[in-house]
Order: C-alpha cells, then sequence, then structure tokens
C-alpha cells in the first residue's frame, strides 16, 4: 500500500515535471498504480487506517507525488450536497471551463508540501474533464464548487504546476475578481 513514504515533497524535481501520457489501453503495471492511487485517498480519509499507518488525510494525489511522472490522478471527494466523486482517471484534461473563478476560504494544502502556505488559490469555478477511467471507458464530467477545485489541483500536479504558484504574491488573500467564495 501506498504510504506518507512514497509522498515526495517540494524541491524534487518531478513536481515540476510535465507527467507523460498513460498509453491506452493501460497496461497491468499502470492500472495497479492507478488502483494503489485511490486506495491511499479512500485510506487516508478511514480514522483507523490513518490513525495506523500515519496517513495525512487526503481528497487526491496525483502521480507524480509519488514520483511517477505518469497523467494518473485519483479522486474521493464529497460536495456540499453530500454527492460523493470517486474517480481514477487516466490522461484527465480539462476541455472547457467557465470564466468565473471561485476560492478555498481555507486556502489549499498539498500531501507534497509539508509547511502552511496562507492565501485564496484562485480556480475556475465550473470544469468540463475528459479522461479514461480504470475500466477503460471514456467520461466527460462536468464539476463545480470542491470537486472541481480538486480536480484542477491534482491536474496542475501533472503539470508541475503546485497550488502556490496561483497565489497573489503581492497580497496573498486579494480576493480573485469574478469568484466564488467555497467554505469547506
Ligand atoms: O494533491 C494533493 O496534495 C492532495 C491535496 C488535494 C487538495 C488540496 C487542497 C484543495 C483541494 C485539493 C490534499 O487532499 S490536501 C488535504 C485536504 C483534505 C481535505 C480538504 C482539502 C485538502
Ligand atoms: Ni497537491
Amino acid at each position: 500500500m501506498i504510504t506518507m513514504a512514497d509522498v515526495i515533497t517540494e524541491g524534487h524535481p518531478t513536481l515540476r515535471k510535465n507527467a507523460e501520457e498513460v498509453t491506452m489501453p493501460p497496461s497491468q503495471e499502470d492500472k495497479d498504480i492507478l488502483q494503489k492511487m485511490m486506495e491511499f485517498v479512500k485510506n487516508s480519509q478511514d480514522p483507523v487506517i490513518s490513525e495506523k499507518y500515519e496517513l495525512r488525510p487526503g481528497i487526491g494525489i496525483a502521480a507524480p507525488q509519488i514520483n511517477i511522472s505518469k497523467r494518473m490522478i485519483a479522486i474521493h471527494v464529497t460536495d456540499e450536497n453530500d454527492r460523493l466523486y470517486s474517480y481514477a482517471l487516466f490522461n484527465p484534461k480539462i476541455i472547457s471551463h467557465s470564466v468565473e473563478k471561485s476560492y478555498l476560504t481555507s486556502g489549499e494544502g498539498c500531501l507534497s508540501v509539508n509547511r502552511e502556505v496562507p492565501g485564496y488559490v484562485p480556480r475556475y469555478a465550473r470544469i468540463k474533464v475528459k479522461a479514461t477511467t480504470l475500466e477503460g471507458e471514456e467520461v466527460n464530467l462536468r464539476l463545480r464548487g470542491l470537486p472541481a477545485v480538486v480536480f484542477q489541483h491534482e491536474i496542475d500536479h501533472l503539470n508541475g504546476v503546485m497550488f502556490y504558484d496561483h497565489i497573489n504574491k503581492e497580497d496573498p488573500h486579494a480576493i480573485p475578481q469574478n469568484a466564488i467564495a467555497i467554505d469547506r
């Protein structure tokens, strides 16, 4: 199983690389990796398992964070209506997005960043994502709210982008123009 020992932290060059597309259909090795990533995210939300293995709670992870520079993400998060978004995806791509922005009023964190980085992270409020699931089927997702934030955070990791790259350097808590505040 994946533990925090497998998660690389800022400064590691892999976090700044553009991850490679995964060849379709996915190999058994790639399917195993993606399946373990989803298992990690679920484990990190389980009070007993996360305590036993000292896992930081997470709602998503991207393959580069375990030093695998491939376009794979796993997300397990519920939105404000308690709808579960649980997706293990190959080659996710944002195919369209709103002009309107959103941001978490709590700011963001990252499993690969062992420090607080205060400030608002402007994200697109609504996105459409195309990807291939673990089972090999193509999905088109329309996302908003916290799920949209998580997907953007994880897809950023595939492009070598860290959440704090988006924070306003002059005024980290400047309210992003034309943006919806998301309390989580
Ligand atoms: O990619 C990662 O490092 C996983 C992040 C994803 C994330 C952070 C902030 C905002 C959206 C997504 C971890 O899940 S950080 C821990 C966390 C847990 C619950 C809610 C928000 C962040
Ligand atoms: Ni992160």
